[in-house]
């Protein structure tokens, strides 16, 4: 690996993203020159620690990007879609979070164990997306079955935990809780129902084809970070009362014929997985173990007895770390040692 260091912006510093995207860049020695934290008016002023010292809030403005290498960008998508082409015009390659530029085609949509080749195409407008949350979790172990036996169709649904939406959230499902347990009034403000106690069907807005926004990003993303058009996609993305890490129930289709112990021994040695399947030992994986690690964990993986070529399994990520952050530093890490 070459010694050269970097100069990194992280745009959205101060939100549940950003602040894991400054522990991600600590914990993985990220070869940092110079560290810039940019959030809106709000935050300026306010002082991040980055490996030992203090560092002081600026506001993210067109001036924000001269002289930066690298800026990883979490708050929100039209921010991203304002802020990212002025950095990029100043030759600071972005990295963003946002859903903004995730289906441009001139945009490379990046996990890196699936598609880290893709990076290349970060000349084209000098921006990568980092894919949705769900999406990630879930092509990091499916990318080697449907290299090996091809997937047809998947179907998911998915039970999300509160921290993809921020901050403000994670203090909602916790505001209502506590005000709930003591029977006391509580209050709705992020989300359009109580979240403590309950599942909310809807994540983003509502389309016109009935689905949500939040659905379709794992539809159309999955086709295009597994680079396959022909796979059929369909996804019910579900809230539920957790606090990190998102879980998902997951039903493919493949075109050959496997078997739940084939997959099981595929994913074994496949990077960035791993297996938690253990009936037995009631050994399944957990939300509460996924969290504040960066594998995806895997189990209950098990033949789909109603069609011919059919596994059903279950899959679980700590959404703000691989499902955000890790994953963008990931892309951040590939691109220099390459690219930069
Ligand atoms: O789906 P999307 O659009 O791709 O969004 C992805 C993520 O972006 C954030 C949110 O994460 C979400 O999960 N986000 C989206 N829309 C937003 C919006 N309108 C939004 N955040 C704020 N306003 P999050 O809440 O964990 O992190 C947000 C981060 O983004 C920074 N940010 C927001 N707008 C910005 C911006 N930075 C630069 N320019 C802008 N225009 C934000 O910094 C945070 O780092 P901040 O300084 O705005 O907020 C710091 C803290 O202030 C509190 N807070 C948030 N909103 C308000 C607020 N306080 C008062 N009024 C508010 N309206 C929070 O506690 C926050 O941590
Ligand atoms: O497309 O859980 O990155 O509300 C941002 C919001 C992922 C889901 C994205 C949430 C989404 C997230």
């Amino acid at each position: 690996m070459s010694e050269k260091k970097y100069n990194v912006a992280v745009a959205g510093a101060t939100g549940a993203v950003g602040n894991q995207m400054i522990s991600c860049l600590e914990e993985m020695k990220f070869p940092v020159k110079s560290i810039k934290f940019l959030a809106s008016q709000r935050s300026v002023g306010r002082m991040l620690r980055f490996q030992g010292d203090l560092i002081a809030v600026e506001e993210l403005t067109e001036k924000s990007f001269k002289g930066m290498d690298i800026a990883l960008f979490s708050a929100g998508g039209s921010t991203s879609e304002k802020f990212a082409p002025l950095a990029a015009a100043q030759g600071c390659v972005v990295i963003d979070n946002s859903s903004a530029w995730r289906m441009d085609p001139l945009v490379p949509l990046v996990v890196p164990e699936v598609n880290s080749s893709a990076i290349a195409q970060h000349t084209a407008k000098g921006i990568i997306a980092n894919p949705n949350c769900s999406t990630i979790q879930m092509v990091v172990p499916l990318n080697p079955i449907h290299k090996r036996y091809g997937i047809k169709r998947i179907v998911v649904s998915t039970y999300q935990a509160v921290s993809g939406t921020g901050k403000k959230a994670i203090f909602e499902l916790f505001d209502q809780t506590r005000a709930l347990m003591n029977f006391l009034d509580h209050e709705k403000r992020v989300y359009p129902h109580q979240i403590a106690f309950n599942c909310l069907p809807h994540i983003d807005s509502f389309l016109e084809n009935g689905y949500t926004k939040e659905e379709m990003k794992m539809v159309n993303e999955t086709r295009k970070i597994l680079e396959d058009d022909t796979i059929g996609v369909t996804a019910t993305t579900v809230r539920v009362p957790v606090f990190y890490g998102h879980s998902e129930s997951v039903n493919i289709e493949t075109k050959e014929a496997v078997s739940a112990q084939e997959v099981r021994l595929l994913l074994e040695k496949t990077p960035g997985v791993k297996v938690v399947d253990d009936p037995a030992k009631n050994a399944y994986p957990l939300a509460i173990d996924a969290a504040g690690q960066d594998l995806t964990l895997v189990g209950r993986i098990r033949k789909d007895e109603s069609i011919a070529n059919g596994i059903n399994m279950w899959i679980v990520a700590d959404n703000i770390r691989k499902g955000a952050a890790t994953n963008a530093v990931q892309i951040a890490q590939v691109l220099c040692q390459e690219y930069l």
